[in-house]
């Protein structure tokens, strides 16, 4: 298509001219983004064919990653990255007079998903094609993903986002391979001979449409799929009125994440699960039999992944294919759907553990129900004959029990392999939510510690820390990034540290740009940039960052000469739209950002930032700017993490608790290059045991709380009033669940050593080294080579390896 930087030029040209019809001096940067987006999508199609030959040819077995969400962010820049065709574009574009970047700007953040579970699908998929492995997604196609943050006067107000107005340029639409999915009805069941025939009758069908995205490997010609589905009208009859009808099909596929707060939503929830599952068994099975697979070896050739328990009707659904479809026993649909799924729990947050009442599910999944029964009576038996007489202790497992289908159950019963995503998270499932489950069937259990794509997050975000790395030890680690520990010797180069700086400094002055730009706010490049971007939540503890911020300016205000090294702290975080108390978080930080930037008595020393919109994009210019990476969940809370991989990955030092992969981020930095401070997990639990601790104990005790407290509801924030009541009930009347105040004084003292190390200049690039040079462990194709050797049994015969 094009070789050189000419040869893109003349296409570029030509296909703009075509596809819009004017002069490339007529054009707009949005019909520039479109061409150029239209022929990087041209240029893939012939690898993306190969590929799908060679699995097809080769009939090796196949992953396939169900997941409700991806956040995908932007794909143009990682495409042409992943291409090598970077250069030849850039260089060819900056001829026209046309700024790559600009382009960029113009393209949307695909997000089709909330956070930290969506972005590891994302960096999933990214890992599975560049190590050449046979792995795709399933998701679903949301008119609208995430909804777009604004604040105003410090409140989140949520706008739709509206992604898809302009298309998608990365998108094939495939209606041929378009599938029925069925909802409501009733079954009928009739006898013929021995065997019972189970009919789906009445149902109303919806058409799901696929569209499938290309997902291109680094430098390695594969590129495998990510398949959205869209709900669209059937052309089968349906029993209501078609308006409503349609009105009820399309919501389907039209937001991410629908309020389930009632009756109502639940189903539409339900309904997206089924209708991903459905659409994604029937094309599975589908392109299965076209590479003439044998439905009874489907577990040896296909492997299905469910990315927590959203998507785990597949369970139900395959067994429901292989028994009335293609007719098989019980005992052997049984073994082949076991063989063929596997399952990772991302959360023990027990809100976040799904549960579907059975007066919603019966009546919109009559089969699947009736599937779901018998599974759930037959494990019962299973348990009874192993635990005779355990009554509480079955229930206790039981899939279906005080009313509900609980998906984590069905999850577990139906999989090969459970996973957690950290060690101490999968020890916590192991120990506590799903223990009981590990004792009956320890042999599935086991840990894949989360990862993210380096190219992604370093190469791409970080051209000039990636090009400082590879000058220093040249590009192998871009293949294998645990070589980035080649950098270590580099420990005590006063040259080589000094360039770390150099980069580090650049980009934050490109991030103060942006600040200035987006919030209007001036802020000092040289400050210790201290960082918390992940979604808002409780367990998360914004709080503890927003009161520690309140001490250092009480601090300030009584001894304005104290020895204080200037830091602007800044926030990146979308609270859900129906959690009031997260809400409420959003709002004092502003609050306290509204008092503190406009003080001239703190001499610009603390600035306080919060950026509106946090998404991919803006992770990528936040990241390799930061200094400090805020980790602070109350442990035991956060299954894993996967911003601080990212963070310690720029070089950023973790300022954290030991939850999640914080720990393991300690065992690879080392004790000294990292700062942890508060409760462990085990305390956090022994606690939680025994009541919790007494939170009214440290308001009265510890002079700092109560003043930070008091400020919250004495006026002393501008324009609140009683706004942060709820915040002080939670911290007092209701006991601070999540032990902010218990952990408030460790937290202060960490945050002051984390201070006096950034002022030993030479200290703390050794410590933003070690942290970069170890972090390529973190890297998700480390993880990915871990869930295809140890769970799904998949290797790379690509017709061309990645090196
Ligand atoms: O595994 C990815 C990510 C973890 O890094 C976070 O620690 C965890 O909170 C997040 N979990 C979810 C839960 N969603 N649900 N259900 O996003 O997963």
């Amino acid at each position: 298509m094009f070789s050189n930087k000419d040869e893109f030029k003349l296409a570029f040209l030509k296909k703009l001219e075509m596809g819009f019809g004017k002069t490339f001096p007529e054009s707009t940067v949005r019909d520039q983004y479109h061409t150029l987006g239209n022929m990087i999508r041209e240029f893939i199609s012939t690898d993306w064919i190969n590929t799908n030959e060679h699995y097809r040819l080769t009939k090796q077995k196949q992953v396939y990653y169900l997941s409700i969400e991806f956040l995908l962010g932007k794909v143009l820049s990682q495409n042409l990255m992943n291409l090598g065709i970077y250069t030849i574009v850039q260089e060819g574009l900056s001829d026209l007079g046309i700024g790559l970047e600009q382009l960029e700007e113009i393209e949307p953040d695909a997000g089709l998903g909330n956070g930290g579970l969506g972005r590891l699908a994302a960096c999933f998929l990214d890992s599975l094609s560049s190590l050449g492995l046979p792995g795709h997604g399933c998701g679903i196609r949301y008119r609208h993903g995430l909804f777009e943050q604004k604040i105003m006067n410090g409140y989140q107000l949520e706008l739709p986002d509206h992604w898809l107005r302009h298309g998608h340029v990365w998108e094939v639409r495939k209606e041929d391979l378009s599938v029925e999915v069925p909802f409501w009805g009733r079954v009928e069941c009739t006898k013929t001979g021995e065997n019972l025939e189970f009919k789906h009758l009445d149902a109303e069908y919806v058409t799901a449409v696929p569209y499938d995205l290309p997902v291109v490997g680094y430098n390695n010609s594969t590129v495998n799929t990510l398949r959205l589905w869209s709900a669209e009208v059937s052309p089968y009859p349906v029993n209501k009125d078609i308006m409503h009808y349609k009105r009820e099909t399309e919501m389907i596929s039209e937001f991410l994440y629908p309020d389930d707060t009632h009756d109502e939503g639940k189903i539409l929830r339900l309904k997206q699960q089924y209708f991903l599952v459905a659409a994604s068994l029937r094309s599975i099975i589908r392109s299965y039999l076209n590479r003439k697979g044998d439905i009874k070896q489907l577990s040896k050739d296909i492997c299905i992944h469910i990315n927590d328990t959203h998507p785990a009707l597949a369970i139900p659904e395959l067994m429901r294919i292989l028994l009335d479809e293609y007719r098989l026993g019980w005992e052997e649909s049984w073994e082949i759907t076991r063989g063929t799924f596997c399952y990772t729990n991302h959360t023990t947050l027990s809100e976040a553990l799904e549960k579907w009442p059975i007066h919603i599910f019966k009546p919109l999944l009559p089969r699947i129900y009736m599937i779901i029964e018998e599974m759930n009576e037959r494990y019962c038996h299973e348990l009874w004959e192993k635990f005779p007489g355990e009554w509480d202790h079955i229930q206790e497992m039981a899939i279906i029990a005080d009313g509900v289908v609980k998906m984590a159950h069905l999850a577990v019963v139906g999989s090969f392999s459970v996973n957690g995503v950290a060690r101490i998270h999968t020890e916590i499932l192991k120990d506590r939510e799903m223990k009981l489950f590990y004792q009956h069937s320890p042999e599935k259990f086991n840990n894949k510690t989360n990862g993210i794509t380096h190219r992604r997050w370093l190469l791409k975000a970080n051209p000039e820390l990636s090009s400082l790395i590879t000058d220093t030890i040249g590009n192998d680690w871009v293949y294998q990034p645990e070589q980035m520990k080649n950098l270590l010797p580099y420990m005590n180069d006063s040259a080589f540290l000094d360039q770390l700086a150099v980069v580090k400094q650049k980009k934050k002055e490109q991030l103060a740009k942006r600040i200035l730009d987006q919030n209007g706010l001036l802020i000092d490049p040289t400050s210790i940039f201290d960082v918390q971007v992940k979604r808002l939540h409780a367990y998360k503890r914004q709080l503890l960052n927003i009161i520690h911020i309140m001490h250092l300016y009480n601090r300030l205000k009584e001894d304005a000469s104290c020895d204080f090294y200037p830091r602007t702290f800044i926030f990146g975080a979308k609270a859900s739209p129906g959690y009031y108390y997260a809400k409420k978080i959003i709002k004092l930080i502003h609050s306290v950002a509204e008092k503190i930037n406009h003080d001239p008595a703190v001499k610009e020393r603390i600035k306080v930032v919060f950026m509106e919109n946090y998404r991919v994009s803006l992770a990528e210019e936040i990241i390799p700017a930061s200094d400090i990476s805020e980790q602070i969940s109350t442990a035991s809370k956060e299954a894993s993490g996967t911003g601080n991989m990212k963070l310690m990955m720029n070089g950023a030092v973790t300022v954290g608790t030991l939850d999640g992969a914080n720990i393991e981020i300690r065992e690879k930095v080392g004790a000294d290059d990292i700062f942890i401070f508060g409760l462990s997990a085990k305390e956090v639990m022994k606690f939680e045991q025994e009541g919790g601790y007494n939170s009214m104990e440290y308001y009265y005790h510890d002079k700092r709380l109560q003043e930070i407290i008091n400020q919250m509801r004495n006026g002393f924030l501008p324009d609140v009033a009683d706004e942060f009541e709820p915040i002080v009930d939670s911290l007092l009347t209701e006991n601070d669940q999540y032990f902010v105040m218990r952990d408030f004084d460790s937290y202060v003292n960490i945050q002051q050593q984390a201070g006096s190390a950034f002022e030993n200049r030479q200290k703390w690039l050794r410590m933003s080294l070690r942290n970069i040079a170890m972090s390529g462990y973190f890297s998700s194709d480390r993880t990915i080579e871990e869930y295809a050797s140890q769970i799904w049994g998949i290797s790379n015969t690509s017709l061309e390896t990645s090196i």
